[in-house]
This record gives C-alpha cells, structure tokens and sequence, in this order.
C-alpha cells in the first residue's frame, strides 16, 4: 500500500515547538510512513499526502499537489486562514482532552487569581502590610465567558463548580445545564451586563478581530465586590484593541487584565503591557499542545482516513474556526 508522506513545518520559537521534538514524536507513531521535517532540501513534494504544521510560512502548503489534508497542530486556524494559497483539502484542527484540560487550569487559575485578590495580597506582602480585605464567595462574581466551544464549555464547568454564577456566548444558540447561555449579536449587551469577570475564548476571525474594545468594556457589570469589571484573554491577540484596553484600565473602565496573547508576539520589550500594576501577563502559554498527545492525535485521524472514515474537528472555511 502506499503511504503518502507527511511533512512536518512547526515555527513558534519557543521550546514546546522545537521542530526537532515534534519529529521524534511523530516518527514513534507514524512507524510505516516518512516524516518529512521541513525545510529539507531534496525531497520529492509529490510524496507529501499530509501535513502537520504550526504557523507555516504562507505559500509553502501550496507547494505539496498531492496533499489530501492539513492538520493544525493547536486549536487556532487564525495563521492559516490567512494564507490566500492555503490548498483547498481538509484542515483539522485540535480539540483533544490534554489541551482543553491546560486551558481549564489557565481560566481557573486566573479568574480565581482576581476573585480572591491576589494583586492586592502580593503588592500586600511586598511592602509588609498585614491588612486583610474582606473576601467574598464564588457566588457573588459572574464570570462571562465568550466562546462556548471545546475551551469555553470546560472552563465554564470548572468555575460552576467553584461556585461562580457562569454564563458563555456563542455564535449558535446552546443548552448547558447550569451555564446561563447566550448566542449571537442580539444577545451579547445582555450577556455583558451579568458579566463582572469576562474570559474570552473566541477564535480570531473577521468577525472577532478587535471584539474587546472599549465600547465593549463600558457594558460589562461593575455591581459586584470586585467593582471595576475583569477582562481575561487566552484567545488570540487579534481579539483586543490593545490601545483600548490600557485606556480602560488607566480610567477604571476596567480593574484588572490578565493577557496570554497580544498583537505582536513575542511582545515588544516596549510594550507598556510588561510593567502595567493592573496586568497579569504570560507569553502565550495558557494551554501548550502536547507532541505525545497531538502526534497520536493526527496518525489515529489518518489511519482512519485511509480506511475511508470521517476526519473529526475539520474547520469550516466559510465561519473561518
Ligand atoms: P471552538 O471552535 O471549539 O469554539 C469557538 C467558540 O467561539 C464557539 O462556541 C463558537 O460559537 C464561538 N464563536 C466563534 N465565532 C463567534 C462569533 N462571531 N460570535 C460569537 N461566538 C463565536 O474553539 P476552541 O474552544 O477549541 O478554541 C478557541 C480559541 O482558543 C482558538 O481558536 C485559539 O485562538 C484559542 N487558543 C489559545 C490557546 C492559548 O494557549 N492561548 C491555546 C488553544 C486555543 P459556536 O459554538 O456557535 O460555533
Ligand atoms: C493554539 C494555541 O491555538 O496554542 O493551540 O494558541
């Protein structure tokens, strides 16, 4: 039988997407099938039936005839939908437990980190003062959470079963027991105005690019302990007006951010997000993909392919995530 090659292209930069990493993993589970790491000088591109990437250069899946599908190897097509030559086969993309698990511990981690005061308690600490705040319950804070797909719908469960009273917004209406849903554009003031801390787990289309602006701000709920509203953002960079949000947290609009993404990746040591007193910063970290898991992940989907089964999470052009 023949089995077509599978080329590998992983940019990023950082340590979890050595390319090198991914191809040990990939060569482990993909035993009977070459590996092509790329670039590579020499390689015959009519061999290639699959690629594995994450952020390629845009152009270079164009070059492979043969390819039959394209496998992201994180949650977010952004990068990719932006390529115009990007070949017209399937693309899948991830939603496995591993990620979604990471992501959950991200959410969980950092709604709690504003709920129970931790920028107060640190800035506390440093300077020595023993000066408790009162500390209310989960019950008193609603957290809204934009994106109610595979990230969005887990962390909401999570913070339910903290205690927090959890809405999400989605594109399509939804029913989750517990979770207060609320989908599309007639429906977003309304999710705002419960919302005193707002996660935002959307995906970066031309429908969601620059969605967290002022504008949007000035309609979340401040009836709350917390007062000010609390903006967390794992989504994508694209998402936010980065102007917008600083002027919001200099003049009160908002009380405090937490930021895994931003515009410009690695941030610029310019950036005034790296030293404002009311952010909390990663460097896009929230939920890593995992070789092991992401490796087993695609050569599972092609041995189903090849035996003439459905791909699973296939992204819709069209909605563009
Ligand atoms: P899904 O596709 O499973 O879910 C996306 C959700 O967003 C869905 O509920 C969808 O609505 C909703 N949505 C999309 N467009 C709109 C819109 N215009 N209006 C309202 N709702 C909308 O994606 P995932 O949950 O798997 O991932 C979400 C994003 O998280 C990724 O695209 C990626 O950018 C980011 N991410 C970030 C990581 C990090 O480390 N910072 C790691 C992994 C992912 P509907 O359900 O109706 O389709
Ligand atoms: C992803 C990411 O989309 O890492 O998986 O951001």
């Amino acid at each position: 039988m023949n089995r077509g090659a599978l080329a590998l292209l992983v940019r990023g930069g950082s340590a979890n997407w050595s390319p090198e990493r991914w191809k040990s993993r990939f060569d482990i589970v993909c035993k009977d099938r070459r590996v092509l790491l790329l670039p590579q000088a020499g390689i015959d591109p009519t061999e290639v039936n699959y690629a594995a990437v994450w952020k390629p250069g845009h152009g270079d899946l164009a070059a492979f005839p043969n390819l039959r599908v394209i496998f992201n190897l994180g949650a977010g097509v952004d990068a990719l939908m932006a390529d115009s030559s990007l070949p017209k086969v399937p693309l899948v993309r991830v939603a496995v437990g591993d990620l979604t698990h990471r992501m959950t511990e991200y959410v969980v981690l950092h709604v709690l980190m504003h709920h129970r005061q931790e920028l107060y308690l640190r800035a506390s600490q440093r300077e020595k003062r023993w000066e408790p705040k009162f500390q209310w319950p989960a019950s008193a804070i609603s957290v809204g959470i934009m994106g109610l797909g595979t990230l969005g719908a887990d962390a909401a469960e999570a913070l339910r079963l903290i205690g927090f009273r959890v809405a999400g917004w989605s594109r399509s209406q939804k029913q989750i027991e517990g979770i207060e849903c609320f989908h599309g554009s007639a429906q977003i003031d309304a999710f705002l105005q419960r919302s005193n801390i707002l996660v935002c787990l959307l995906p970066l289309t031309s429908d969601t690019r620059h969605i967290l602006n002022r504008e949007l701000f000035a309609k979340l709920n401040r009836n709350s302990p917390l007062g000010a509203p609390v903006l967390i953002n794992a989504g994508r960079g694209g998402l936010q007006d980065e102007a917008d949000i600083l002027q919001c947290l200099d003049d009160g609009t908002l009380g405090a951010a937490s930021l895994d993404v931003f515009a410009n990746e690695p941030l610029p040591a310019d950036s005034p997000f790296w030293t404002h007193p009311k952010v909390v910063l990663t460097p896009h970290n929230a939920a890593d993909t995992d070789p092991d898991e992401i490796s087993k992940y695609v050569a599972r989907q092609i041995e189903r392919f090849e035996a003439g089964g459905a791909l699973e999470n296939v992204v819709d052009p069209a909605r563009g995530y």
